[in-house]
């Protein structure tokens, strides 16, 4: 029997949560799944905590959920490299660390571990190595993505099973874990996780001014001070109520990972940011609305594009642009039309949207489960 496999994530946590909640998904993913002995170093500890708070913020090595996290110090201590490296979103590898790769026989694969795109050039740049200029090591370059010549997006095994499940239940429970009853037939749930966005103060008049009960779930973040401002009270805290027409806003506390999945199953709608959380949201079935992180030069603008171009192929041309409208807008980007005509447009082909986002589920099954291309292509490296 082949021994185990050692696997060693670095994770710089360069601002948000995208970075860990990717890093910390795959690690205990490939523990669950794959039965590998995975070391996650984390340069942050704290951010960590918020979106898995057993973790214990000062510990500098602890186990949890079977991944031996690590806090990444600098300078970093002598440690013997695993037999698989990856480095997180290009953090560069401590020097120590990558000196000693260099001394293994054979070295350790060393993989580059890039952001989600939908753009074309990912499948052409996806698994390309790239010499080190002075040391004997290869690094790879691997592009999650939304088709099979990239690296597919992560899901963890029996994920559609346990949404469905959830689902059928009518998820009575978690709605009274949040204080709230399950919802009325003809209201809307919507989920908002967003960076600051100028777009808001409409979207939220739209919702006010919509026909139906719109119920607005916010887990704490960015966005609190935008929301205060326009309700027009000083501060928003955890468990704040505030009814503005047809909308009822609740704010929540920010949630565990897994338990954030189960606000995306929940919610009818739900509005989300950076990579993450948009995988998340698309394996969720729901409709979905992203705000991509932002970029210098408005780079971000041809990764919403390129996803859109993907996400609305096949439906009709009115459906199709009821989508764009609503997520061009959010993005500040120019579109024909201003946020209510948006909103209107988006709930008058709601229903469609809904039956598309289950179908869209389906397709993105075929692009791969990325600890599964990722297992496969460091495997082939190992050979
Ligand atoms: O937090 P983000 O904005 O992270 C960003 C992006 O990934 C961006 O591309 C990257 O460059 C930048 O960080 C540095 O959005 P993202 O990617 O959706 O990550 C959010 C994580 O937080 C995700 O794992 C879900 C998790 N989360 C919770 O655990 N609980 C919550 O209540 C919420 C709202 C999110």
């Amino acid at each position: 029997m082949r021994a185990m496999r050692t696997w060693d994530i670095f994770c710089n946590v360069v601002d948000n949560y995208g970075d860990i909640g990717i890093a910390w998904r795959l690690a205990r993913g490939l523990v669950r799944e794959r039965g590998l002995c995975v070391r996650l170093w984390v340069d942050d500890l704290g951010a960590f905590q918020r979106i898995w708070p057993a973790i214990d913020a000062e510990a500098e090595r602890q186990t949890c959920e079977g991944v031996t996290v690590c806090a990444w110090r600098v300078p970093f201590a002598a440690t013997e490299p695993a037999q698989v490296v990856v480095e997180a979103f290009g953090c560069a590898l401590p020097e120590s660390y990558l000196n000693a790769m260099s001394e293994q026989s054979p070295p350790p694969v060393w993989i580059n571990l890039e952001y989600l795109s939908a753009e074309a050039w990912v499948a052409e740049h996806h698994g390309l190595p790239s010499p080190h200029p002075r040391l004997p090591l290869t690094k790879y370059f691997f592009f999650p993505g939304y088709t099979p010549d990239t690296g597919g997006l992560l899901a963890e095994a029996g994920l559609a099973e346990r949404r469905a499940a959830f689902v059928d239940s009518g998820s009575p429970a978690f709605w009274r874990g949040l204080g709230m009853e399950t919802p009325q037939a003809d209201e809307l749930r919507v989920s908002l996780f967003a960076y600051e966005n100028p777009a808001l103060p409409d979207l939220l008049d739209a919702w006010a001014a919509d026909p139906c009960p719109v119920t607005c779930l916010v887990p704490e973040g960015r966005v609190i001070p935008q929301l205060a401002a326009w309700l027009a009270v000083p501060a928003l805290q955890a468990g704040e109520v505030h009814q503005r027409g047809a909308l009822q806003l609740h704010i929540l506390p920010f949630l565990d990972q897994d338990r954030y999945d189960l606000l995306l199953w929940a919610c009818g709608l739900n509005f989300v940011r950076g990579e993450d959380s948009c995988a998340r949201a698309q394996w969720a079935a729901r409709p979905l609305v992203w705000q991509a992180y932002p970029q210098a030069d408005e780079a971000h603008w041809d990764k919403l594009d390129a996803l859109l171009a993907h996400y609305t192929a096949g439906l009709g041309s009115a459906t199709a642009d009821a989508v764009s409208g609503i997520w061009r807008n959010w993005n500040g980007m120019p579109a024909a039309d201003g946020m209510a005509a948006c909103w209107t447009a988006w709930r008058a082909h709601q229903a469609v949207i809904e039956r598309h986002a289950e179908a869209w589920c389906g397709r993105l099954e075929r692009a791969g489960r990325l600890s599964d291309t990722l297992v496969n292509f460091v495997e082939t490296k190992l050979k």
